[in-house]
């Protein structure tokens, strides 16, 4: 059920308790319970109809419709699955960028993804480097050489779409414009050519939710920069400035989600076939986390943005004005201005404000990832004993 029709149910069941009291009062008091019995067939007579519609809005999932623009990436399979799984969104298509793994191997390794839960979705392959900066050499120490933690899933026989990966999201939001939101795990370079390729985008797509950027602790890549923003920092810039709906879920954020061993043994055992994935995935991104002194879990940043998407009520956020920087030893610095300053002539004076996470409930984040994958493996197992 979605957060719509819940809301709708919640208030009408909410209510019966009054109604009912409120019968119970009128009939004790009058003693006329037959009355009361003809007013409620009166009332189910001419409203019918509505209590029908309302019967169907509650068993209708109303999931919300979206992209996925990802390097997967470890992290980023785990975001992958967690949404694939989840009864909130339907993942229509995922687009591939470079970042953990360079741009052919991020499309390879979204069609194995999909192969290995059997989704039938498309992958369109997206830009081979930044629009202008220079691109950052590949982290096979953190992700592994084939980027899913040298667990060597077998080749997909899937195929890429012959569009590019811009192509594809213009295509499919101009076509179900104010329907489809976009979830940016990697460099933002696709969704900036995409938003070159066809300006209305901006007024035609739901909602982008996008992970990277730090501002109060230090960088991965840099002392003020995060990989998924100096992955492309212009691109960033541009996504980050536009004047749509747009969150950014800051590192300072994901850093505290983290992954525990018995976190990952409980997905082992009831999170079907996406939890025996991340399971054997984590273990080579947990050995260099921990090489890294990062000893009590590893960071989760892409699945944490994916909570975002699913529950924003787990999250506080604030409205900034964010610009990127593009140059110097800074590059890739998100410098998130307040009223105090957006408000003044300067670099931030009349940007969009976009949306940036403050604060997270970093347990409810994997609860609800551990509940969504066991929920996914019950239907797994329903459907099996149904055929
Ligand atoms: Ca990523």
């Amino acid at each position: 059920m979605g957060n719509a029709s819940r809301d709708v149910f919640g208030r009408v069941i909410g209510a019966v308790p009054q109604m009912v009291h409120h019968m119970q009062k009128r009939v004790s008091t009058s003693g006329k319970i037959f009355e009361e019995i003809e007013k409620l067939t009166r009332f189910l007579a001419h409203r019918g109809w509505t209590v029908v519609f309302l019967l169907a809005a509650f068993s209708i999932d109303a999931k919300e419709r979206v992209i996925i623009d990802t390097d997967p990436g470890v992290d980023d399979s785990q975001a992958i699955l967690f949404a694939f799984a989840s009864d909130e969104i339907e993942v229509i298509g995922l687009t591939s960028i470079f970042g953990n793994v360079d741009t052919g191997l991020a499309t390879r390794n979204a069609l194995r993804l999909i192969d290995l839960v059997d989704a039938n979705i498309p992958v369109a392959s997206g830009s081979v480097r930044p629009l202008y900066a220079k691109k950052l050499p590949t982290p096979t120490f953190v992700h592994g050489e084939d980027g899913l933690g040298e667990i060597w899933l077998p080749e997909s026989s899937r195929a890429a779409l012959d569009l590019t990966a811009a192509e594809f999201i213009v295509d499919t939001v101009m076509s179900n414009p104010g329907e489809i939101s976009l979830i940016a795990l990697g460099p933002m370079t696709n969704i900036a050519l995409a938003l070159a390729l066809e300006p209305r985008l901006a007024t035609s797509v739901k909602r982008i939710v996008a992970m990277g950027g730090v501002l109060a602790v230090p960088g991965n890549v840099s002392p003020v920069a995060s990989a998924n923003i100096l992955g492309d920092p212009h691109a960033a810039d541009i996504v980050l400035g536009t004047n749509w709906d747009v969150t950014l879920v800051l590192a300072d954020t994901t850093r505290q989600v983290k992954v525990s061993d018995e976190w990952l043994e409980r997905v082992r055992k009831h999170g079907g076939i996406s939890g025996d994935f991340i399971y054997r995935a984590s273990q080579f991104y947990r050995k260099f986390y921990r090489s890294s002194g990062v000893l009590e879990g590893f960071y989760n940043h892409d699945p944490t943005a994916v909570a975002f998407f699913i529950d924003e009520s787990i999250f506080s956020t604030e409205k900034r004005a964010i610009r990127v920087v593009t140059d110097g030893m800074s590059i890739g610095d998100v410098v998130a201005a307040g009223p105090a300053h957006y408000k003044q002539p300067g670099p931030w004076y009349g940007i969009p404000l976009a949306s940036v996470t403050t604060a997270v409930e970093a347990d409810k984040v994997m609860r609800l990832i551990e509940s969504t994958l066991e929920g996914a493996e019950i239907r797994e197992n329903f459907d099996a004993v149904q055929r």
